[in-house]
């Protein structure tokens, strides 16, 4: 196991700092594997406990925020000076109730305490700007150490972002990044947005049988990292003739809300009766179509990015499952990662600039290195999309 500690590694090491993140990319996919598998044991406990760690992680967090918040206050400076992280480090999720988000949040949790901080998850009502707003505005009065945030808009959070920037936090985003560079610090990525573009409409591709109609069931319309993925797809598909016969027809959002996502796929398949595949790029969309079409038997197939414990029984090659197979990354470590970013960057011993290497704890792609992303921001790449498929499908649903 590596050393618990976060470290920068010397700048004069850049050369070996490139190799580093070179060779990360190539162990990339079975680091998602095996850094999973290592984490099995305690995710499988988070897995099977999730709706307890639901609870206990929103009481235990407000408990925590309200004693911990005086400590946070004095611990900055001292963080900063010694390199320990003993202050209190804040996650903001896109919204609660969502399995995917309490994953990153065990993770977040795990890490943060790993180090000896104390860690704030605080869930906002809704998946909404608004609602991050309020949960942002409260960290800042609380005296946080950190927040880091899945951003519910790519804009509309910046005041809140430099109000807490202005205030001495230190702040990053995970999972769905902001759009100015100046509002946050590096974005904690969990594949390349070109990666998961790619694997998705390769997927349409491959289910439609190369032609046909496909409809993107999305979470919010504003969600940044959904909006992405899926102009990602669209230039994809705009750029090579192989594409040419399948006919995107409808960009649907059911808002990560798992009724309004059952009710789309419902209004897609009444409205489009040719249609071959629904393409879902989040968790909550993708369980919800998977039901409603194996539930009707559809001969509509779906693909997109899904958690292999809700997925684990619609995941299948033959007419009786509607999803032949579906991607997604390890949410716990993604937490992890956004937690050890955060005390780095709480401590100041990274300040997001590209090049930039830090350890993060027993993370398999550790040390990680800060590059610049295509927006002329920082980002961390915690590896690639991961497959799920009925090969390994059941092994997966055990972990997250
Ligand atoms: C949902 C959320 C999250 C996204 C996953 C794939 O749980 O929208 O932001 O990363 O799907």
């Amino acid at each position: 196991m590596k050393k618990q500690v976060v470290s920068v590694l010397l700048t004069a090491a850049m050369a070996t700092g490139m190799l580093a993140g070179c060779g990360s990319s190539t162990t990339a996919t079975s680091s998602a594997a095996s850094s999973s598998s290592t984490a099995a044991a305690s995710s499988t406990a988070a897995a099977s406990s999730s709706s307890a760690a639901e609870e206990s992680t929103s009481s235990s967090s407000t408990a925590a925020v309200s004693s911990a918040s005086t400590e946070a206050v004095k611990s900055t400076s001292a963080a900063a000076s010694t390199g320990k992280a003993d202050g209190t480090y804040a996650l903001v999720p896109k919204s609660a109730g969502n399995p995917f988000n309490e994953r990153e949040a065990d993770g977040f949790t795990q890490a943060v305490e790993a180090m000896g901080g104390t860690a704030v998850v605080n869930y906002p009502d809704q998946a909404t700007a608004d609602a991050q707003i309020t949960v942002i505005q409260s960290l800042i009065s609380q005296g946080v150490d950190s927040i880091a945030v899945a951003a519910n808009d790519a804009n509309a959070l910046s005041a809140a972002l430099q109000q807490a920037k202005d205030a001495g936090i230190a702040v990053c985003t995970l999972d769905s990044d902001v759009k100015a560079a100046a509002d946050r610090a590096v974005f904690c990525n969990q594949a390349g947005v070109q990666e998961i573009g790619q694997a998705l409409m390769d997927a349409v591709l491959d289910i439609s049988g190369g032609e046909g109609q496909y409809a993107i069931l999305s979470a919010t319309s504003q969600a940044t990292n959904q909006n992405a993925w899926i102009d990602a797809m669209k230039q994809i598909a705009a750029s090579d003739d192989k594409y040419s016969k399948l006919e995107l027809v409808e960009v649907a959002y059911g808002d990560d809300e798992p009724q309004k996502s059952t009710d789309q796929t419902q209004a897609l398949l009444t409205k489009y009766p040719d249609l071959k595949v629904i393409c879902s790029p989040t968790t909550v969309g993708i369980a919800a179509a998977a039901k409603v079409l194996q539930d009707q038997g559809s001969s509509v197939k779906l693909t997109g990015l899904g958690l292999p414990s809700e997925m684990k029984e619609y995941i299948g090659d033959d007419d009786s499952h509607s999803c032949p197979y579906m991607f997604l990354w390890n949410p716990i470590d993604l937490g992890k990662l956004a937690g050890y970013t955060s005390i780095a960057l709480a401590n100041g011993t990274i300040t997001g600039a590209e090049g930039e290497t830090f350890e993060a704890g027993d993370l398999e792609g550790s040390p990680y290195t800060i590059t610049a992303n295509s927006d002329g921001a920082t980002e961390i790449i915690l590896g690639q999309p991961f497959k799920f498929d009925p090969s390994n499908i059941d092994e997966w649903a055990e972990v997250y």
